[in-house]
């Protein structure tokens, strides 16, 4: 079984019409995170520090979390030194090619014009989408250093013509931050990269230092010291800040039927598991024979042993698991339950069973479309919601990015038919003031003929 060291590595597997539903809704459980009042505890004081002690304490928790301890400013600005930026050619024109396809996707989902509607003669209500301001955007570090994610939350700020964006990262011990960051930060226009990572990152964005800007709204993955950090400085009203979405840990549901082939399915969950212990991957069957469901099980086994994050990948697959369903309606109904944040489809007429999709972060349709396209390069976002927050919550997109401002206008005419609805309304709710803001016009009308 999985679970010592060189043992084999496989998923638990059940079959759903041999269980009790209480055993797939147990199956289907995120593994558990740490309590969250715990991290609460110790982000708390790291907050308050940031607060008080601006620079100086962001600078003694990077020496002392990032061991960068030559670090003698928090913040590089732009414009970025070129030596910074240095890559090989290859990784200039991965990022560009991503690039150019992410900013196509999310430029697509820029309103041509501003939304208005005559709700009654002469009341037109309309609304328009403006940017924010300032935009924080945290790229994480830990056991990989994510640059993708940089394109993932800067290519729809730029789009969204965000005036001032500020990335945070936490640097290498050597004090310096990957020059993937760097060239993305200078692709779209970033004004310049924190150099922390943590809730301290998360504190100085929300209120700002000596050299951090204040922004106004704080979006990127992070682990559960970001999220805990972006979940308190949001709940400050004196912060006046904004956060995308609680992030949780990596996770992939695929969906295979007998037309799929085992090492790619296999290769799909892999990709997943290698993201942290704490990912989480479910394969749901259907329609499989004993003989297939051994072949991507040993595709699984065999695949992950020969990479190099296997004990990360071990970790995952201990709390991952392969439902055996009858259809793939039941498919459907547990993924809906389980809201994914990717899902991939790896069966026949992928298409139409997309329909069926209520509850997922991002879609993957068909045996071509492995989720590392769109972890980099297709333009569909990775930033998307976890551990079944895609019920309530879409993933980053240009909306993240702007507010919605409405806007009324009515005429003399308008007012005339609409005003009786206010008078009555407010003549219910006993505030006298905005029903004579009504009358007080209605009357002029009457005497000045208007
Ligand atoms: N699958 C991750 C995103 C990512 N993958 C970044 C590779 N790099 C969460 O959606
Ligand atoms: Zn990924």
């Amino acid at each position: 079984p999985a679970g010592f060291k060189g043992g084999r590595i496989e998923m638990k597997r059940y079959t759903t019409s041999e269980v009790s539903p209480q055993t797939v809704q147990e199956a289907l459980k995120r593994p558990s995170q740490r309590s969250q009042e715990k991290i609460i505890g110790i982000v708390n004081p790291i907050i308050q520090d940031i607060r008080q002690r601006g620079d100086a304490a962001l600078l003694e928790y990077t020496h002392k979390f990032e061991k960068a301890t030559s670090l003698t400013s928090p913040v590089l600005r732009a414009p970025f030194p070129q030596n910074l930026m240095q890559l090989p050619p290859e990784t200039i024109d991965a990022i560009d090619v991503s690039f150019e396809n992410i900013r196509k996707f999310h430029a697509a989902q820029k309103e041509e014009k501003p939304l208005s509607v005559e709700t009654m003669p002469g009341i037109t209500c309309s609304r328009f989408a403006r940017p924010i301001e300032r935009v924080g955007l945290y790229v994480p570090g830990g056991t990989a250093v994510l640059p993708s994610t940089a394109l993932m939350l800067g290519v729809p700020a730029m789009v969204a013509g965000c005036k001032r964006i500020v990335l945070a990262s936490p640097p290498r011990a050597d004090g310096s931050i990957t020059p993937e960051i760097v060239y993305i930060a200078h692709k779209v226009g970033a004004e310049s990269i924190v150099l922390a990572g943590g809730a301290q990152a998360v504190a100085a964005l929300a209120y700002g230092t000596e050299s951090v800007t204040k922004v106004d709204k704080i979006l990127g993955p992070g682990n559960q010291f970001v999220t805990a950090g972006k979940m308190i400085v949001s709940n400050d009203t004196s912060a006046g800040v904004s956060i995308d979405m609680p992030a949780g840990p990596s996770e992939v549901l695929v969906i295979a039927d007998s037309t799929a082939i085992p090492s790619f399915v296999a290769s799909d969950l892999l990709s997943q598991a290698e993201h942290g212990v704490d990912s989480q991957v479910v394969l749901i069957a259907v329609g499989l024979s004993e003989r297939q469901l051994a072949d991507i099980e040993d595709e699984l086994h065999a695949q992950a042993s020969a990479l190099p994050r296997v004990d990360i990948v071990r970790g995952a697959i201990e709390h991952s698991v392969t439902l055996v369903t009858k259809n793939i309606q039941e498919a459907m109904t547990l993924s809906n339950m389980y809201a994914p944040e990717h899902l991939i489809l790896q069966v026949a007429n992928a298409q139409e069973v997309a329909a069926m999709v209520e509850n997922a972060g991002s879609v993957f349709i068909g045996p071509w479309t492995p989720e590392s396209v769109g972890d980099y390069s297709a333009g569909v976002n990775h930033s998307l919601p976890t551990y079944g927050y895609a019920k309530q919550y879409s993933g980053v997109n240009l909306a993240s990015y702007v507010k919605h401002i409405t806007s009324s206008s009515l005429t003399a005419q308008g007012l005339r038919n609409v005003g009786g609805a206010v008078m009555q309304l407010a003549k219910v709710e006993q505030l006298e003031a905005h029903r004579r803001a009504v009358s007080i016009r209605l009357a002029y009308m009457e005497r000045t003929g208007a």
